[in-house]
């Protein structure tokens, strides 16, 4: 086992969502950024992760002068708060100019759109104090294969990476793979599709990645094998924990909420590898059910922490000698029986 780690929490302003799904309109009333901001500080939190307009709303709208003034009067807000910001990503999936896709749209002005407000992300993260990007390539995927070409898209992300690795030297890209939703297939579906794009790019050392539970299960793979195929190459930058309750829409359900014992052997598998010793957050993309009250608005994320807190007791005390005599005795039947009887405690 690694050295203990004191493990820093975090969640993003639109964690806290107000339930609206595709056949229906919210459940509950928005609310502003400083609401959210104090939630997270109450709860004792220590980051927020952002989009780039979670950080300068309207974004597309304002000049590169008017977002920097707008990040810089952020970052004020969250130094005077004792706040950081874990990561910023462009939310390229919502502008009309990315209908089709952005780094990987077959329109060239598309493409540059993609590419230019990444850039201005890096500028607000750069701001912000931190030097994590992440992308999830939401669209940059097809409906159909006949539409665009799985090598030049392959391509075109690789020229999409250099440019941003180009326009700041210090900063590093975590890719957040996701199998499908909102496309049918997108081109970077897993963990060792995105880090075999950063081979492509002139500098893979600052490509890493980041890994969500629920785009792993979505993927039909171990969300544990996933987070140790990444620590194996010293990749794995950022976590979104949570859970999916198999082949559905993305569920974002609290972490630990359909399968525990899955859960467990995230949490095992980030602790014995020393997750969080280079300053890696645990952060949580979950999101409240519909049918949640106002009065219990926070409770999925603060449950979420929960669950990990007490899953990692059960890693801290899981009994690894006797786990290693049975499997040296190759009596898996036994290692199985162990393990649920530790979850299930005394
Ligand atoms: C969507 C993703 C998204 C990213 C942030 O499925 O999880 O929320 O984490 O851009
Ligand atoms: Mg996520």
């Amino acid at each position: 086992m690694a050295k203990k780690q004191n493990y820093k929490f975090c969640f993003g302003p639109w964690n806290i969502s107000e339930g609206a799904d595709p056949y229906g309109p919210t459940t509950r009333p928005a609310q502003t950024f400083d609401w959210k901001l104090a939630q997270l500080k109450k709860l004792g939190f220590d980051a927020m992760m952002f989009h780039d307009d979670d950080a300068v709303p309207d974004i597309d709208a304002k000049s590169e002068a008017q977002i920097r003034k707008e990040a810089k009067e952020l970052r004020k807000r969250l130094d005077g708060e004792g706040i950081a910001a874990e990561m910023v990503a462009p939310r390229l999936w919502f502008s009309p100019m990315t209908i089709d896709g952005g780094y990987t749209s077959n329109d060239p002005k598309a493409r540059r759109y993609a590419i230019d407000r990444s850039l201005r992300c890096i500028d607000i993260a750069k701001i912000l104090g931190t030097d994590l990007i992440v992308l999830w390539l939401a669209r940059e995927g097809t409906y159909l294969r006949e539409a665009k070409s799985g090598k030049r898209s392959v391509e075109l992300l690789a020229q999409a990476l250099d440019k941003m690795l180009a326009h700041d030297k210090r900063i590093r890209i975590a890719i957040e793979p996701k199998p499908n939703e909102p496309m049918d297939h997108a081109y970077i579906p897993t963990i060792g599709h995105a880090l075999a794009l950063a081979q492509l790019v002139r500098d893979p050392k600052r490509v890493g990645a980041l890994i969500e539970t629920a785009h792993c299960i979505l993927a039909g793979l171990d969300p544990a094998d996933e987070i140790e195929f990444a620590m194996a190459f010293g990749k794995l930058w950022s976590l979104h924990l949570n859970d999916q309750n198999g082949l559905k829409f993305d569920q974002d359900k609290p972490f630990g909420s359909t399968n525990l014992r899955s859960a467990f052997n995230q949490v095992r598998a980030l602790e014995r590898n020393g997750y969080g010793s280079r300053g890696e957050y645990i952060c949580f993309d979950v999101h409240p059910f519909r049918s949640t009250k106002v009065e219990h608005w926070m409770d999925h994320l603060t449950n979420s922490r929960r669950t990990f807190l007490r899953l990692l007791e059960k890693a801290r005390t899981f009994d690894e000698a006797a786990a290693g005599k049975l499997i040296a005795d190759r009596d898996y039947q036994a290692l199985d029986q162990m393990s649920i009887e530790h979850l299930l405690g005394k």
